[in-house]
């Protein structure tokens, strides 16, 4: 048996979406991305090879998982063997600091962790690039989860020019990004499935590609000036447009729900009334309101009492991938 390895990392939030594949095999996206890592959501997952082992272990928060469930992870051990040359099957625990499949991007910070865990475990050194690409093919938004604050993606073309890179890893403008949770059950379309269908089907696809190149070449230099607008726009317009995709595939679908057009509407609000906040959302109902540190505190005060404290968590930029003794 070998030494078991622990990695934490953390989830991100896209702020230039990435929706939709080139290539669904290797995980190559059609467009670049850009994200900030979150520091209160994450995830510690530990991996130990075991040639005792008849087939690969892998529980999530202390439950075992089925064949079925963990095909995913099984895949993905599978590529870490064949670059390791290694045979033997692996006990894998893996840990959610995060709301599991509420639109937090759980399955960023899981494959982050695990490509960092089951690399190391496997005997490989790989560098944080390297370990970029490993993570892109468990799933895209764990690319750029190797990296701390601002990171782009770069799209690339095939599996070595596919990869994540900070723009800004340690950021040092006052900024927040405050959840809330509307909804914290499972989705019912996955990213997966979801935007594949609105690759084949969304006519606006097309313009969706433009709309990012320019949204990542108008954000890239605001982030740096601290041009607190431009990124609120950005962001923002980005996000309601990646889910026009949505919208207009056939047959078409919705992440939203009733609380999430409230919650955009307070947020709209509170932004007449003179503070600055934009929204983003991914794949789910609940918003991340990305804001200025000094308006945290009348944004959070206003979520709560609409939709209750528990579901109102602030988290600020955070870091990248780390191993833990
Ligand atoms: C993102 N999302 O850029 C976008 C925005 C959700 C909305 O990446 O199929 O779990 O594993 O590559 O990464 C969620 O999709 O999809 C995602 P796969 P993933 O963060």
């Amino acid at each position: 048996m070998n030494a078991a390895i622990t990695a934490r990392a953390h989830t991100n939030i896209a702020l230039v979406k990435y929706w939709g594949k080139a290539d669904t095999d290797l995980i190559i996206p059609q467009t670049g991305s850009l994200s900030l890592t979150l520091d209160q959501f994450y995830t510690d997952t530990t991996v130990v090879f075991d040639s005792s082992l008849a087939a690969d272990e892998v529980s999530v928060n202390g439950d075992r998982l089925t064949a079925q469930q963990a095909t995913k992870v099984h895949n993905f051990l599978d590529l870490v063997r064949q670059q390791a040359s290694r045979t033997s099957f692996a006990r894998v625990r893996s840990v959610n600091h995060v709301p599991t499949a509420a639109g937090l991007a759980s399955s960023a910070s899981a494959f982050a962790a695990l490509a960092g865990a089951a690399s190391r475990a496997a005997g490989l050194t790989l560098d944080r690039t390297a370990l970029s690409r490993l993570a892109r093919r468990g799933s895209g938004s764990a690319t750029r989860s190797i990296f701390g604050g601002f990171v782009e993606w770069h799209a690339g073309h095939d599996d070595l020019s596919s990869y994540g890179v900070p723009l800004q890893e340690d950021v040092d403008w006052p900024i927040a990004v405050i959840a809330l949770v509307l909804d914290p059950k499972r989705k019912k379309v996955s990213s997966r499935q979801g935007m594949q269908n609105s690759v084949s089907t969304s006519p606006f696809y097309p313009a969706w590609k433009q709309i990012v190149a320019d949204d990542l070449a108008a954000i890239k230099p605001a982030i740096l000036a601290r041009d607190f607008t431009t990124v609120g726009e950005t962001l923002e317009s980005n996000a309601m447009r990646m889910h026009a995709l949505t919208l207009s595939a056939w047959p078409p679908y919705s992440y939203f729900n009733g609380d999430t057009l409230a919650a955009m509407q307070t947020v709209k609000s509170l932004r007449d009334s003179g503070v600055a906040c934009y929204y983003t959302l991914d794949a789910g109902p609940n918003l991340k309101i990305f804001c200025q540190a000094a308006d945290v505190t009348p944004i959070q005060e206003r979520l709560a009492q609409q939709f209750g404290q528990a579901n109102v968590i602030v988290a600020h930029p955070g870091p990248g991938i780390q191993f833990l003794d």
